[in-house]
């Protein structure tokens, strides 16, 4: 059962409500915001769960008339126009402003828990069957990628198509200038260094792309017995050792803008261009995305010709650390492997090749959004835990 209202009063000449629950804490809502969030159905579209008030109709300046506790679980709002308002205790209290209640709900809305890792990965693996036909292991599956970065999909068919029942499985794949699925394998003419022989350092996908995919998937569909192998790192967890170890390179990594170029032709042709920092940061300067592809970031380098060196030296500093054996975790992906990574947090990387006449290696890839992700991450969770 929920918190029950004990008493509830209005404040500083009526800007502000006070909410006493049955515990004896309180809340104060602010008029505002109540009038702005009246719950009837002229002001709300429930069937959307939509405001329908106009801002235009919304008065800013609002005071209240008059506030009564309808019984235990509501308070009605009389305002001045006489438009009525009632809230129900457990709307209210969910929406709390004080802070600690506003970090659990945020908490809970967006599942910021971060767990860092090195090269101790403990690889999480789930059989892709699992994750297809039961909500609980799908439930799992998302909430470990979101936490630790990268997930392991095991015992997928060694076809290309499973990528496509992931994507149905979340809702949809995200579609790039290379398809909506890709096939890496060894190319005449490749049209991305990705579809050749060559080692790939550390990168994430589609830095050129100004919202770059955020979780990646490859299928191994095939594996070449000498080298193929692949690399991953944390880059949130390396980030934050740059920072310590050396905070001006970090400053320069986590405010220069870099130009990232790809132009060719794929699914259709392209002309892309994009200017992204290598360490995106929030308001709070924690990483939030790396935004890093060697082979795409352009010849055109749009800062003072004084300043290169520094950022040459900066970026030096942070893909050593991003190669440093206590950082970065090695594997080899078997056929039927799906590895499912965070592309905002995890750089990937793998080894060279023999380059043979015929297909030696076959992965296939897609993309997906963090959007897509998290909303089926919220409907399983609502499912699995018979929430809300
Ligand atoms: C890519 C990529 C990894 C691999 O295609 O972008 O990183 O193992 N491939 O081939
Ligand atoms: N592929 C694998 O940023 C990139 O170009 C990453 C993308 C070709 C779809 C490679
Ligand atoms: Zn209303
Ligand atoms: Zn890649």
């Amino acid at each position: 059962m929920s918190l029950g209202i004990q008493k509830v009063e209005a404040l500083d000449t009526g800007h502000f409500i006070r909410v006493e629950w049955e515990d004896g804490s309180e809340s104060c809502y602010p008029c505002v915001w109540l009038r702005d969030n009246c719950q009837c159905p002229l002001c709300f579209l429930p069937s959307a769960g939509a405001r329908r008030l106009l801002f235009e109709d919304l008065d800013v300046n609002i005071v209240l008339k008059e506030v009564a506790l309808a019984d235990r679980k509501k308070i009605s709002i009389t305002w001045p126009d006489e438009h009525a308002s009632e809230y129900e205790a457990e709307w209210l209290k969910k929406r709390c402003f004080s802070e600690k209640a506003r970090a659990e709900l945020q908490a809970d809305l967006f599942l910021p828990e971060r767990h860092y890792w090195g090269s101790d990965l403990q690889l999480p693996k789930i059989p892709f069957e699992e994750i297809l036909h039961n909500d609980e292991s799908a439930y799992k599956w998302l909430c470990t990628l979101k936490k630790v970065g990268i997930v392991l999909l095991t015992g997928a068919a060694t076809r290309q198509g499973e990528l496509i029942k992931l994507g149905q499985r979340i809702g949809f794949l995200r579609l790039t200038f290379y398809g909506q699925t890709w096939q890496v394998q060894d190319k005449a003419d490749a049209n991305n260094v990705a579809y050749t022989n060559g080692k790939l350092c550390f990168h994430t996908d589609y830095p050129v792309l100004h919202h770059p995919p955020g979780v990646q998937f490859l299928h191994c569909i095939k594996q070449t017995a000498a080298g193929g192998e692949s690399e991953v790192v944390d880059g949130f967890h390396v980030s934050n050792k740059l920072k310590k170890q050396n905070p001006e390179a970090y400053q320069i990594l986590s405010s220069t803008a870099v130009d990232y170029t790809d132009v060719g032709v794929d699914y259709c042709d392209f002309a892309v261009h994009c200017k992204q920092r290598i360490i995106d940061i929030d308001s709070r300067g924690q990483a939030v995305r790396i935004n890093y592809n060697n082979a795409t970031r352009d010849t055109v380098f749009d800062i003072p010709a004084e300043k290169v060196r520094l950022f040459y030296a900066a970026l030096k500093e942070f893909n050593d650390l991003l190669n440093s054996t206590e950082h970065k975790f090695t594997y080899k992906l078997k056929p039927g492997d799906i590895v499912t990574f965070d592309n905002w947090r995890v750089l990937h990387g793998r080894q060279s090749y023999p380059s043979r006449s015929a297909v030696s290696r076959h992965l296939e890839g897609a993309y997906a959004d963090w959007d897509v992700v998290m909303s089926r991450l919220r409907l399983l969770r609502k499912r699995v835990l018979n929430r809300d």
